[in-house]
């Protein structure tokens, strides 16, 4: 079965994507999502100068080698953009074996090891009464978990906090914005915020928290003591992650569990961080990291240190991205908790698809493959818009990580 076809198609239904198109000469097409938020074109230029090219002709089947021609074979390894390029050729070459084998993906990854995949909502509010709202709907509608997300008082934004207290989309048209941050304030006030959850709806729920890589190891340490009497899931991206290091400070102060990697793209990135057993949970998702072929030797190093998988799972990883991450995570031994925002209603329109929210799970649908499909005609009628991440300054005006 050889590929015949490689297109890829560039969308904005209420956000930017970038898909991957693979068509087979048998007819069988397969979808991965290229989508790097803030950097898409990049990737979409990685794909159609240098990969695309290379892949007409190729057998579709031969998943693993395809993957290591694109990985060895560009010399240049590594990084947001060769990562997010090869996991959409990856994760097309699994949609269509799955289509041709006429089974869901989650067969060909060895079946379910659970019948659904718990994941999490996004609570938010400007101050700890429309938090608690926000946490309230959540568990109305059945999630066994909520990331807690708070403005801080004195600051003009937080990470986190949408316009909407059960949507947030950090991306903003045109150029950069700028936000502001302390973390003087936010140690004074987050774990008034999160302390105020636990006291109104109790313990029976997972509770998670998103520093968003904007402590020091010592403030981070400082932090995740603080907050063991609220019982966190887990406190994410407590420091940033170049310095893997940084980890083992946080890790022999406090016993709150540890995520992190949303931002990693290879399992080099991980290693430290799993074989140290510094983290709990690895964030990496199959967009960012290299595809499902690379996700699972992630996650099976992950295995042997009891660190269990948490896939990013922001409304920038398209619907192809979060069916190939049901799929793996209905799949994978070590799963923990696969991160939901549901999409809007355009881009679910843009890319129908057979997964399903029910009781705080998401659930693969049946058809063969993915279960996602990409309307090109509506997608067109929706180009792409020149959106960006926030840029972060302290209050004397310092850059700081956002
Ligand atoms: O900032 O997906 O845990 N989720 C997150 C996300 C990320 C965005 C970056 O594109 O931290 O909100
Ligand atoms: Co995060």
């Amino acid at each position: 079965m050889k590929i015949v076809d490689a297109k890829v198609i560039v969308c904005s239904p209420d956000r930017n994507f970038a898909t991957l198109k693979l068509t087979t000469d048998s007819g069988l097409t397969g979808l991965g999502d290229a989508t790097l938020n803030g950097r898409e074109l990049a990737v979409v230029a990685y794909l159609q100068e240098h990969v695309c090219p290379l892949l007409i002709g190729r057998d579709a089947h031969r998943i693993e080698d395809t993957w290591q021609y694109l990985y060895k074979g560009a010399y240049w390894r590594r990084g947001p953009v060769t990562m997010s390029a090869i996991a959409a050729v990856d994760t097309a070459l699994w949609d269509i074996k799955a289509k041709s084998a006429d089974m869901p993906l989650y067969q060909l990854l060895g079946g379910r090891s659970r019948e659904g995949v718990m994941v999490y909502g996004h609570a938010s509010g400007n101050d700890i009464p429309q938090v608690s709202d926000a946490v309230g709907a959540y568990l109305g509608e059945g999630y066994l978990a909520v990331r807690v997300q708070c403005a801080i008082p004195g600051l003009g934004s937080a990470y986190g906090v949408g316009k909407d207290a059960k949507f947030y989309e950090p991306a903003g048209r045109g150029l950069p914005l700028e936000s502001e941050w302390s973390s003087e304030r936010y140690l004074r006030f987050i774990p008034e915020v999160l302390g105020a959850v636990r006291s109104k709806f109790g313990f029976d729920f997972h509770m998670l928290h998103d520093v968003h890589h904007r402590l020091t190891p010592i403030e981070a340490a400082h932090l995740a003591k603080r907050l063991e009497e609220v019982e966190l899931f887990w406190l994410e991206d407590p420091v940033v992650a170049e310095l893997q290091e940084g980890f083992r400070l946080v890790r022999q102060h406090t016993t709150t569990p540890i995520a992190t990697g949303e931002v990693f793209n290879s399992i080099w990135d991980c290693q430290q961080l799993i074989q140290e057993q510094l983290i709990d949970f690895i964030r990496a998702s199959v967009v960012h990291t290299g595809g499902i072929t690379h996700l699972r030797r992630i996650a099976q190093l992950a295995e042997l240190y009891h660190v269990r998988m948490g896939c990013h799972g922001a409304t920038d990883l398209s619907p192809v991205c979060l069916a190939a991450a049901i799929h793996f995570g209905i799949s994978v031994h070590n799963f923990g908790i696969q991160e939901y925002m549901p999409h809007s209603e355009l881009t679910d329109e843009v890319f129908p698809h057979t997964y399903r929210f029910a009781g705080g799970h998401l659930y693969p649908g049946e058809d063969p493959g993915l279960g996602v499909d990409l309307d090109e005609d509506l997608a067109d009628r929706y180009p792409y818009d020149p959106a960006y991440l926030p840029i972060s300054r302290k209050l004397d005006g310092t850059v700081h990580n956002w």
